[in-house]
């Protein structure tokens, strides 16, 4: 199971490296790997299994915060319906996206960072995401609100992004037009 010292933090190289396409079918290895991924956010959204382990709760999880250059991330979370969103997305691409961007407006954090940046990260209001399954089924999905956010969020960490490179450094909370604030402050 993936524990917390499993997750590599920000200095590690990897996390700035862009991972590689996987190829199908999915080696025993790579498999292993995506139910790992998705068996942690889960785990970590069990408050005694987070408390027996000591798990930082997450919604997403990408390949290379567990040092594999591999382009899969999981996603383990309730949209704005109630609807859990559970899978790992193989290749993962957005084809298209809104004008509008969107904010977290208590900031994001991240499992690799030990610390608190704050700042809005703006990011696509709305997208439309294309993505292989485990099984190799092609997914599309249109995303918004909280799944819309974490896709990009995970997608970036497989581009070697991280979130607080999109942070105004000189206003951080600069308000952008265009835009609509997610949550609550
Ligand atoms: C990825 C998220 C940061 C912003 C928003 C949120 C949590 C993460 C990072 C967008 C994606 C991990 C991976 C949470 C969390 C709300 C839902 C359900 C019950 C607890 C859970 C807590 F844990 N971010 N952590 N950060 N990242 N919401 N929730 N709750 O997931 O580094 O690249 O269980
Ligand atoms: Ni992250």
């Amino acid at each position: 199971m993936i524990l917390m010292e499993h997750i590599i933090r920000e200095g590690h190289p990897t996390l700035r490296t862009r991972a590689e396409e996987v190829t199908f079918p999915l080696s025993a290895e790579d498999r292993q790997l995506a139910d790992d991924m998705l068996q942690y956010l889960i785990n970590s959204q069990d408050p005694e299994i987070a408390e027996k382990y000591n798990l930082r709760g997450g919604i997403g999880l990408a390949a290379n915060q567990v040092n594999s250059l591999k382009r899969m991330f999981a996603l383990h979370l309730e949209d704005e319906n109630g609807e859990l969103l559970s899978f790992v997305a193989v290749n993962p691409k957005i084809v298209s996206h809104s004008v509008e961007q969107t904010y977290i407006t208590s900031g994001e954090g991240c499992l690799s960072v030990d610390r608190a940046v704050p700042g809005y990260v703006y990011r696509y209001a709305r997208i439309t995401v294309k993505f292989m399954t485990v099984d190799g089924e092609e997914k599309k999905m249109r995303l918004s609100g909280l799944p819309a956010i974490a896709f990009q969020h995970e997608l970036d960490h497989l581009n070697g992004v991280m979130f607080y490179d999109r942070i105004d450094e000189k206003d951080p909370f600069i308000q952008l037009e265009n835009s609509i604030p997610f949550g609550r402050d």
